[in-house]
């Protein structure tokens, strides 16, 4: 299918946060791929119709490894955008949003204010919430951040959310080449990056 615009999306946040499950939502209708596997990288397409633009939606997914907390320079270096996640019931991933922040000001190639950055609150389908929609608001915006809340099991704002990040970026002019991670790697491979 041809498409008149793309948009690269990284999804990162502590472990178990429903990051896939938010993409597998997402991307249910359409296709997934396990593409990278080698090098623990997932990435999940889906084509949108955004202001009566198709565009082609690529968000990369870390496949454990934020476990460690050892993403490389390379997974972030050709992001038009970032999505952060949290879960909701979870004090210590909302705790450690500062450290996904810090990783991408420190690991992204150009300013982390040039790119979109949207915080997700995910899992708000569960009673046991631990951090609130005000808090979480609040930090986002000291953040310059939006902040939205989805829930992967019910697919509650889930759409919403990755339509709104796309937009930004496509408003954005598409700050960087967004050219393919892939394609790219293999070039930089002999730079000794990835
Ligand atoms: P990750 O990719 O961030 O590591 P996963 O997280 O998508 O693998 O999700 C981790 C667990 O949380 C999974 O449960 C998944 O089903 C669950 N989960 C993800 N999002 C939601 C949500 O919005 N609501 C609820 N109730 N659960 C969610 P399992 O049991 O499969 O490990
Ligand atoms: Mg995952």
């Amino acid at each position: 299918m041809n498409y008149d615009d793309k948009c690269q999306l990284l999804i990162i946040g502590d472990s178990t946060v429903g990051k896939t499950s938010i993409l597998s939502k997402y991307s249910s209708k359409t296709f997934n791929e396990n593409y990278l596997a080698t090098v623990g990288l997932d990435f999940f397409t889906k084509d949108e119709m955004i202001d009566n633009k198709i565009i082609r939606i690529k968000i990369w997914d870390t496949a454990g490894q934020e476990r460690y907390k050892a993403l490389t320079r390379c997974f972030f270096q050709k992001a038009q955008g970032v999505i952060i996640v949290f879960d909701v019931c979870n004090q210590k991933s909302f705790n450690d949003l500062h450290f996904w922040i810090e990783s991408m000001n420190t690991q992204l190639s150009e300013d982390i204010d040039s790119i979109p950055v949207i915080i997700i609150g995910n899992k708000i389908d569960l009673p046991k919430r631990v951090v609130s929609k005000e808090t979480a608001e609040k930090y986002a915006k000291e953040n310059n951040f939006h902040y939205f809340e989805t829930s992967a099991k019910t697919g509650d704002g889930v759409d919403n959310a990755i339509k709104e990040i796309a937009r930004k970026v496509i408003n954005n002019g598409g700050k960087k080449n967004g050219k393919d991670i892939l394609r790219l790697s293999k070039v930089e491979k002999k730079s000794k990056c990835c």
